[in-house]
């Protein structure tokens, strides 16, 4: 196929929100060179394609959530060895913080497993905590499920740059994943949070049990929310013991990489998080998450509550690609 009719391969700055499936899925399906051909030209019309912005995550309020989230060891619908705990202290948190800032996050994400942030004690010292790790000089992110208007402007004032709330799959699908909310529900918090001035990191997760249709559904919804999504995280099932996707299967890297390569095109701007899942990914395959477009990574050797690879490892893989951290902007 000659260069110029590569799907969706025009490096040009503008944006589109107005993406059909069948657009998405022909983009999807092309042959992989093509795809990672095209995420390439997109990936450096925007960014540089040697740096990977280092993020970390911390949960400050673990298990015990009232949400059925069927993929998830913290909801307390299925017995998973996650120990609940309540808010961790403030001033552990930021400690913690500044420790993975030295580790070179730029980034650092809390997430809480609630349903939704209620107005109290926690509430005000989660706000504490923003305002404490955003003077520090990093990009602050929380996950505290759904939220409100008043809420949102709450954190915008103590200075959130991002609020993480995924759409995680499309919205068919969605139902046989989790039935204590629903799309409209994530909808409206991704509005919320709009209207306060954070930006979006909304993503997903693939190896669900999903189909290709359900992939494509989840990109479309992405892709059309205007503005995009600053940041898109794709995640990975990781199977848990406990959870009812324990047994899932091995979901193909390809596909991640497909996934990958697919959101680059769609939402050229964003940052690209390779997030939950790499433990079970080939050196080789974090690779061609790279080539497809991925610019982030959590560090640390944990996620919220599962493993990730060990900083030495991470750092060697970085160092064999011959890429660097970003720098803080
Ligand atoms: N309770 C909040 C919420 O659901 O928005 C925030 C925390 S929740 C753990 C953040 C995201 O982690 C979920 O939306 C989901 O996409 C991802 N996640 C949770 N468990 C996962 C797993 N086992 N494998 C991959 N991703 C997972
Ligand atoms: C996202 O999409 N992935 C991160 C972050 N946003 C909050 C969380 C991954 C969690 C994986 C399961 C765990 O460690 O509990
Ligand atoms: Fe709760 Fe979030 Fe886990 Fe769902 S993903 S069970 S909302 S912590």
């Amino acid at each position: 196929m000659p260069q110029n009719t590569t799907e969706g391969s025009a490096a040009r700055k503008t944006l589109r929100h107005d993406w059909t499936r069948e657009e998405i899925l022909r983009i999807y399906r092309q042959p992989l060179p093509d795809l990672l051909f095209s995420a390439q030209q997109a990936h450096r019309t925007f960014h540089d394609p040697t740096r990977v912005q280092f993020c970390r995550l911390l949960s400050v309020k673990t298990g015990g959530c009232p949400e059925d989230c069927s993929y998830c060891p913290q909801s307390a619908h299925y017995s998973t060895e996650v120990s609940r705990g309540g808010l961790l202290p403030v001033d552990e948190v930021v400690e913690f913080a500044e420790k993975a800032r030295g580790e070179g996050a730029t980034r650092f994400c809390m997430g809480a497993a609630w349903r939704q942030v209620q107005e109290g004690a926690d509430f005000e010292n989660v706000v504490k905590m923003v305002r404490r790790v955003a003077s520090l000089g990093m990009e602050v992110c929380c996950s505290l499920g759904m939220l409100d208007d008043s809420q949102a402007a709450r954190l915008a004032d103590a200075g959130l740059t991002a609020y993480n709330h995924n759409l995680d799959t499309s919205p068919e699908f969605y139902g046989q994943i989790i039935t204590t909310r629903n799309y409209d529900d994530r909808l409206r918090t991704l509005a919320s949070v709009r209207k306060a001035g954070i930006t979006v990191c909304c993503g997903g997760i693939v190896g669900l049990g999903e189909s290709e249709n359900d992939r494509i559904g989840l990109l479309h919804e992405l892709s059309t929310l205007n503005p995009h999504p600053e940041s898109v995280p794709i995640n990975a099932l990781v199977r848990v013991a406990g959870t009812p996707l324990e047994r899932m299967d091995t979901l193909d890297p390809l596909v991640f990489v497909r996934m990958i390569a697919t959101a680059r095109i769609l939402m050229p701007s964003s940052m690209v998080r390779l997030s939950a899942g790499r433990k079970s990914l080939s050196r080789e395959a974090v690779a061609l998450c790279f080539v497809a477009g991925a610019n982030s990574l959590f560090i640390g050797d944990k996620l919220l509550t599962t493993p990730n690879p060990e900083p030495d490892d991470d750092l060697a893989m970085l160092h064999s690609l011959g890429l660097e951290p970003m720098q803080p902007r």
